[in-house]
C-alpha cells in the first residue's frame, strides 16, 4: 500500500547475541547496504535489548556490540549515510515497546512461531521478554516510522504482527499516526540454512559452530565448513525443479547466488552436472573472495572500541530527534498528562 504522507525511511536491526553470520549478511545486510544507497533515509540498529531476552554474559554484550557494529561498517554501511545505534541508547524504542504491549492481543503474540521455535519445550520458564519481543520490534519500526524493513524470510510473521499492531493502533485511537510498514525481503539467500540440517535455519546461537559460516572466520575455517557441509550424493541439477526435496543442494546453491549477486537459474546455468566435490571448492573460494575483505576490516575497526562508541552515541542523538517527538505525539494521542 503506497502511504504518501510518510518520508521513505528504512529501519532494521540485528541482535548482538553472537557473532554475525553469513545468513545475517546474506538476508538482512546486503539489502541494508542497497537500500542505504538508494532514495531512502536508513536507520540501523544493533538490537540489544532484544539479546538480553535470553541472558547474556555483559562481557560478550558489550563485544558484540560492538563487533556487530564493525560488521555493519566493514560492510558498507557508511555512518555518514546511514543513522548506526544501539537500541538501549535511543530510550523511546522501551518506551513505545510499552505502549505496544498494550494494544497487541495475546492471542497474537501466542501465534509467533519463533517464540515456539525458541522457547520449546521450556515455554514456562523463558523470558517475559521473549514472549513480548514481537511488540518490542513492532516498536523499534514505528518509533521512526519506518516504511521499509529488509529482513530475512524468518521475520515475516513478525512484520504482520508490526503491521496488526499500528492498525490496531490508528483504528482504536482514530488516528492515521502510525504507517503500515513494507517487509522487504528479497534476494536468493532469504532463509540460508544450517550447513549441517538443511531443514534448520542457519543461526549464531547455533550451539554447532560447523553449522554456519561467521562473519570472522578465516579462510580456511570457511573451506573447512563448507567442504563438511551436508550433501547428497547426486549431482547438481541444471533447472530449479531439481533442488526439490533437496534442502542440503538447494542452501548451498542459494547461498553461492546470494554472494555471486546471481539468481538460482544463473548459477543451475553454470553448475548443473557438477558433483559436490568440484562445486564446494568453487563455493568456498567465492565465499573467501566475498567474505575476507569484511572480516578483515571488521578486526582492524574493533582495535578502536572507542571509535566505535563514539559514531553509536552520535547515531544516538541523530536517531531521538525523530524518536522523541513521535513518542511525544502518541502519548498525546493516548491522553496522558505532559
Ligand atoms: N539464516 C538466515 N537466513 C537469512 N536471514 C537471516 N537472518 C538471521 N538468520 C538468517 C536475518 O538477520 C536479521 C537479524 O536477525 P537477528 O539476529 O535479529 O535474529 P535472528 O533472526 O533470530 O538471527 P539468529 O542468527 O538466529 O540469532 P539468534 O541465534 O540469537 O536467535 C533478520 O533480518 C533475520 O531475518
Amino acid at each position: 500500500m503506497s502511504q504518501p504522507q510518510f518520508t521513505p525511511r528504512v529501519f532494521s536491526g540485528i541482535q548482538p547475541s553472537g557473532g554475525l553470520t553469513l545468513g545475517n549478511y546474506l538476508g538482512a545486510i546486503k539489502r541494508f547496504v542497497q537500500m542505504q544507497d538508494a532514495d531512502f533515509e536508513t536507520i540501523y540498529c544493533m538490537v540489544d535489548l532484544h539479546a538480553v531476552t535470553v541472558w547474556q554474559d555483559p562481557t560478550d554484550l558489550l563485544r558484540n556490540t560492538r563487533e556487530l557494529a564493525a560488521g555493519f561498517i566493514a560492510s558498507g554501511i557508511s555512518p555518514d549515510k546511514s543513522i548506526l545505534i544501539n537500541q538501549s541508547q535511543v530510550p523511546e524504542h522501551a518506551q513505545l515497546g510499552w505502549v505496544f504491549s498494550c494494544v497487541a492481543r495475546m492471542g497474537w503474540m501466542q501465534r509467533m512461531t519463533q517464540f515456539k521455535d525458541k522457547a520449546g519445550k521450556n515455554a514456562q520458564n523463558v523470558s517475559l521478554g521473549l514472549f513480548g519481543y514481537p511488540a518490542l520490534m513492532a516498536a523499534d519500526i514505528l518509533i521512526y516510522h519506518a516504511t521499509h524493513v529488509p529482513v530475512g524470510e524468518d521475520q515475516k510473521q513478525h512484520l504482520e504482527l508490526t503491521r496488526d499492531i499500528a492498525a490496531k493502533f490508528n483504528h482504536d485511537y482514530g488516528v492515521d499516526f502510525f504507517p503500515l510498514t513494507e517487509p522487504v525481503i528479497e534476494g536468493a539467500a532469504t532463509r540460508v540454512m544450517s550447513l549441517r540440517d538443511g531443514s534448520k535455519k542457519m543461526s549464531k546461537s547455533d550451539p554447532s559452530d560447523a553449522s554456519r559460516i561467521n562473519m570472522t572466520d578465516d579462510a580456511d575455517a570457511i573451506a573447512k565448513k563448507i567442504r563438511k557441509a551436508k550433501t547428497d550424493p547426486d549431482a547438481l541439477p541444471s533447472e530449479v525443479a531439481g533442488l526439490e526435496g533437496r534442502p542440503e543442494a538447494r542452501n548451498l546453491v542459494n547461498i553461492y547466488a546470494g554472494l555471486n549477486d546471481q539468481s538460482v537459474e544463473q548459477v543451475l546455468a553454470e553448475v548443473g552436472g557438477l558433483q559436490f566435490g568440484a562445486f564446494k571448492p568453487m563455493l568456498a573460494d567465492l565465499a573467501v573472495a566475498k567474505l575476507s575483505p569484511i572480516s578483515a576490516e571488521m578486526a582492524r575497526l574493533m582495535n578502536d572500541p572507542a571509535e566505535i562508541d563514539r559514531i553509536l552515541a552520535k547515531g544516538a542523538g541523530q536517531a531521538r530527534e525523530i524518536t522523541a517527538p513521535i513518542l511525544q505525539k502518541t502519548y498525546d494521542i493516548m491522553g496522558m498528562v505532559r
